[in-house]
């Protein structure tokens, strides 16, 4: 028989063992088919540069349904092209729904400008509107910026995009080249969220991300179905700093962001997600909360961040999953899967590295606050982009030559 004393500590060792045994993550490589999406797709050789005899990266940034019971996929390229799919294509129906390279500023040797979002109006099967973030051509004494801007599609053919409609919302000066975010995507709300980076160079050297009187280094919400004080959209009221011209802009929902690349919410839950792309060391998967303050300059990942590095405090909201630079070196953020292709991935949330072409799943306990799984899809391979769900919520990634995948059940089943 143990004694009294012994009798504790082995109790101490059983709970510490259960504690270690919850907060074990499941870092096991999970089996999942990943196929062309459109096997036959052909790009048009002025975005392959073949036509020129140079060689170009297609680089598309979104892969998205439109929301409208089509069925259709649409895909956006850097170079400021969305291209248009039928259902269940093959790639081979492949339509040009808009061209915006004249007013598009993309040059493949700058690496972050050029088009970099699209969204569809929440009844977009009503409405026909479909929102924009892009670099803005910034030659002679046109200054580099992003431009966020409205369009609606021909209202004699579903397939093509009424270039000449295009609403400026926002324009919104851009004082490097790099870290311009770009996400445009609806909340359940209906407001549009807007992503934009700090600005760029390297340590936010102009304060962006913590100053709330910018609109950089933030993410932006929005409501595009009204107008008001003079803006050709309204600043929701329960935006958490309306009413303090002096201090903050209205439209910030969150901010000390360094550059999200990629926003989702999640179709089931409603959670916000978003991956930042680190400097130097981590890169972060966020939940974005209404005011939240995600750290940058002050912090990278959950460390402090330069010689005004600040500790762990409770405003400086701290992702809850980073990794470090020896894993990968530039988070390309998903979305959480809801899918019916794939049940063992429903609920983990897909995310990739641009560098080393990974990709993983995270499976996140929103009750206890903690990550419980974190399963490798893809071991390598192209540079990811962006990742994009179809209407059925069906999940697709895209690598920067041009390649469209989706995930599929293993096909081992
Ligand atoms: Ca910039
Ligand atoms: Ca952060």
């Amino acid at each position: 028989m143990p004694t009294p004393a012994q009798f504790a500590l082995i109790l101490l060792a059983l709970s510490a063992c259960t504690d270690h045994c919850v907060a074990e993550i499941d870092a096991s490589p999970m089996s999942v088919a990943i196929v062309p999406a459109l096997p036959q797709l052909k790009w048009p050789a002025d975005l392959t540069g073949s036509q020129s005899g140079r060689n170009l990266d297609v680089r598309p940034l979104v892969v998205t349904g439109a929301g409208d019971g089509s069925g259709r996929l649409f895909v956006g390229t850097q170079h400021g092209t969305i291209h248009v799919f039928g259902p269940n294509s093959d790639g081979s129906d492949r339509q040009l729904f808009a061209d915006l390279r004249d007013r598009v500023s993309f040059d493949p040797k700058i690496n972050e400008e050029g088009f970099l979002g699209l969204a569809f109006h929440p009844d977009f099967a009503t409405t026909g509107e479909v929102f924009v973030n892009y670099t803005g051509l910034h030659e002679g004494d046109r200054e580099r910026r992003s431009v966020v801007s409205r369009f609606r599609v021909s209202p004699n053919d579903a397939n093509r995009l009424d270039i000449e409609s295009e609403e400026i919302l926002l324009e919104i000066p851009q004082p490097f080249w790099n870290h311009n975010g770009g996400t445009v995507t609806f909340g359940p709300d209906g407001c549009l969220y807007i992503c934009l980076g700090d600005g760029g160079a390297a340590f936010d050297p102009q304060m962006n991300s913590q100053n709330l009187q910018s609109l950089l280094g933030k993410i932006l919400r929005i409501d595009i179905d009204r107008q008001e004080g003079g803006r050709p959209y309204a600043i929701p009221a329960d935006n958490p700093f309306v009413g303090h011209p002096q201090l903050a802009r209205g439209e910030i929902w969150a901010y000390g962001l360094r550059n999200v690349w990629r926003l989702s919410f999640d179709r089931k839950t409603g959670a916000a997600w978003a991956g930042d792309v680190g400097q130097d060391q981590w890169e972060e998967i966020n939940l974005i909360e209404r005011g939240g303050n995600y750290g940058w300059n002050l912090r990278e990942g959950r460390h402090p961040f330069g010689p005004g590095g600040f500790p762990a405090c409770r405003k400086l909201l701290d992702p809850i999953w980073e990794y470090d630079h020896s894993v990968g070196k530039s988070i390309t953020g998903g979305h959480v899967y809801r899918g019916k292709a794939i049940p063992e991935l429903s609920g983990h949330y897909l995310y990739g590295e641009y560098v080393t072409g990974q990709i993983w799943a995270l499976k996140y306990d929103m009750g206890s606050g903690k990550v419980t799984a974190n399963r490798m899809l893809r071991a390598s391979g192209g540079p990811i982009t962006t990742f994009g769900e179809d209407d059925a919520g069906e999940s697709y990634f895209a690598t920067q030559p041009g390649e469209i995948f989706k995930f599929a059940a293993p096909k081992d089943r």
